[in-house]
């Protein structure tokens, strides 16, 4: 497809630095301002940029845009002619992706032109720790230009102000400490408001601002700590999509899908099977949601040569890079997650996993990484990944309409699981099949009454095994797929509510589990407001 379009812009050839800045085309994508070529970009779902300062005009400015959304076996996801697929593979969709999610193309997100003054803030990478009740804010900072500045720095908020002043030429690095810290959690989740100014011979010339999360998250054994307590994640895997907008960013639909995933006491999700939109992220770090942030690594598979491997893997790469440097200043952002469903069984493919995950480790140490798979005990890679997150369909593709049977299959997986990988395990997909408004008693497939059941199943489950850490049930709605036989309409029925976000019978079930359920029955409450609470609530009234 082909886009083109028009702009002027109050620019006057001054020193500014002027960019346009995508911030996602499917799949592939070739730029053109004014005639002339600025460049590609290969992958969806995360952002770039081109200077433009050169092709600017004062007035009218054309910009064309080229998008190819035909998936090559090289790409990531990787095209469906690659591979010979496994005999257990689903029969083929129209149109024919090595995925269950329509294959949306073309701009999805905003593009914007930002405007930047010479020697202007690059990157800012903030990260925090706890030191008793006090919060540890380190800031880096790094410009394109080696000139000695200023930089002024301010934490404000819930009744602390700290500043902090530093010289610097290309980076510069400080510390920032916030006493009795309001810390970040999805219980309270409290920001502070870090401002950046940059000074030139005391004059002003860059300011940025960035609301902030002072928190921690580690694994420890077989726990996933949040500032240092235990936590259980509940929520969904989702997609981008939604009646007539398609994969496209509509910030009502986001604050939709929000205030359904809080009515039902979840505290989390997964960015199946892609990054999702910025702004989702922000609403995530003022909401108070877990983000397990995924690359769009869905169904690699490792059986057509080393060179197409090679390939998929340095765009794996490139994809973690953008990733990490899109997403690692939100709060939300807990984990990072290398595939999904990857086709391991196809070959050697620890060297491959591996590489990622150092490569993801020296970009991000703060946080765990981990990998979906659904080859359960059979997934080397689990061997050095930092928490085991599994996808299972025990009384849907197998064990069919048996939901006893399926939940013992799943109950004893755990264990295998867990025996040859001691540490914190993620059901991130469980769920059925459920035609809104189809009923049948005793449960039958299909119907609402077969999907509920099955998930109250699956989560007791879960909720009897300590090291089980985290429940994500596929799919917070129906979504879009290719045509096919299973996906009636063209959808995939998983969702807890329809595509246009009515509830399902499960959704009641849910919210009676993960919302309403009696406190007893919590057996990992959400860590309370840190320190002194009393002190805490004290400070957010004053704010
Ligand atoms: C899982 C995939 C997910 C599918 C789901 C399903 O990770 O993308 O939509 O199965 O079949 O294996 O519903």
């Amino acid at each position: 497809a082909w886009y083109q379009t028009r702009f002027a812009m109050p620019w006057d050839g001054d020193s500014h630095q002027v960019s346009l800045r995508f911030g996602s085309v499917n799949y592939l994508a070739d730029v053109w301002l004014n005639g002339a070529y600025l460049g590609q970009h290969v992958g969806g779902h995360l952002p770039f940029n081109f200077e433009i300062g050169a092709h600017l005009r004062p007035e009218a400015n054309l910009l064309v845009l080229r998008v190819d959304g035909r998936l090559a076996p090289t790409q990531v996801p990787p095209g469906r002619e690659s591979s010979g697929y496994g005999s257990w593979d689903p029969p083929r969709q129209y149109p024919d992706v090595s995925f269950d999610y329509f294959p949306y193309c073309g701009i999805q997100r905003p593009v914007q032109l930002v405007s930047t003054a010479p020697g202007a803030l690059a990157d800012l990478t903030v990260v925090t720790e706890i030191a008793g009740a006090d919060g540890m804010v380190h800031v880096s900072l790094k410009r394109a230009a080696a000139d000695d500045v200023i930089a002024r720095l301010t934490l404000r908020g819930h009744g602390a102000e700290v500043r902090g002043e530093l010289t610097m030429g290309e980076q510069a690095e400080t510390t920032l400490r916030v006493s009795q810290a309001a810390f970040w959690s999805p219980a309270a989740p409290h920001r502070y408001e870090l401002t950046v100014e940059l000074l030139r011979d005391g004059l002003p010339f860059d300011r940025y601002s960035l609301p902030i999360g002072i928190r921690t998250i580690a694994v420890e054994g077989d726990q996933l700590l949040l500032n240092g307590e235990p936590i259980m994640l509940r929520g969904f895997g989702r997609h981008e999509d939604f009646p007539v907008l398609g994969r496209g960013f509509h910030a009502a639909v986001a604050v939709k899908d929000y205030g359904l995933m809080q009515w039902l006491g979840a505290n989390s999700f997964r960015t199946t099977h892609y990054p999702y939109a910025e702004e989702t992220l922000e609403l995530a770090d003022r909401l108070g949601f877990l983000v397990i942030d995924e690359i769009p690594a869905v169904g690699l598979c490792f059986d057509d040569g080393e060179a197409n491997i090679a390939e998929r893997l340095r765009m794996c790469e490139q994809q973690t890079h953008e990733l990490v440097q899109r997403d690692k200043n939100h709060p939300s952002v807990i984990m990072w997650c290398l595939a999904n469903e990857p086709r391991s069984y196809q070959g050697d493919v620890v060297p491959f996993f591996r590489t990622l995950y150092d490569l993801t480790k020296r970009l991000d140490p703060t946080r765990p990484a981990t990998l979906v798979s659904d080859l359960g005990v059979l997934e080397e890679s689990f061997a050095f990944y930092d928490v085991v997150c599994m996808n299972r369909y025990y009384g849907w593709y197998t064990e069919q309409g048996r939901l006893e049977t399926g939940a013992a299959r799943l109950a004893e997986e755990l264990d295998a699981i867990y025996a040859r990988f001691p540490k914190p395990l993620i059901l991130t997909e469980f769920g059925a099949d459920a035609i809104a408004g189809m009923h049948a008693q005793p449960p039958e497939m299909w119907s609402e009454e077969y999907q509920a059941e099955l998930i109250r199943r699956y989560i007791a489950v879960l909720n009897s095994k300590p090291y089980v850490v985290g429940q994500h049930v596929w799919n917070l709605c129906d979504f879009k797929t290719g045509q096919g036989v299973m996906r009636a309409g063209g959808l995939n029925h998983k969702g807890i509510f329809t595509r246009d976000r009515r509830p399902k019978l499960a959704a009641h079930v849910l919210r009676e589990l993960w919302s309403i359920r009696p406190k007893t029955e919590d057996r990992r409450p959400e860590p309370a407001a840190p320190s002194n609470a009393e002190a805490q609530r004290a400070r957010d009234a004053e704010t």
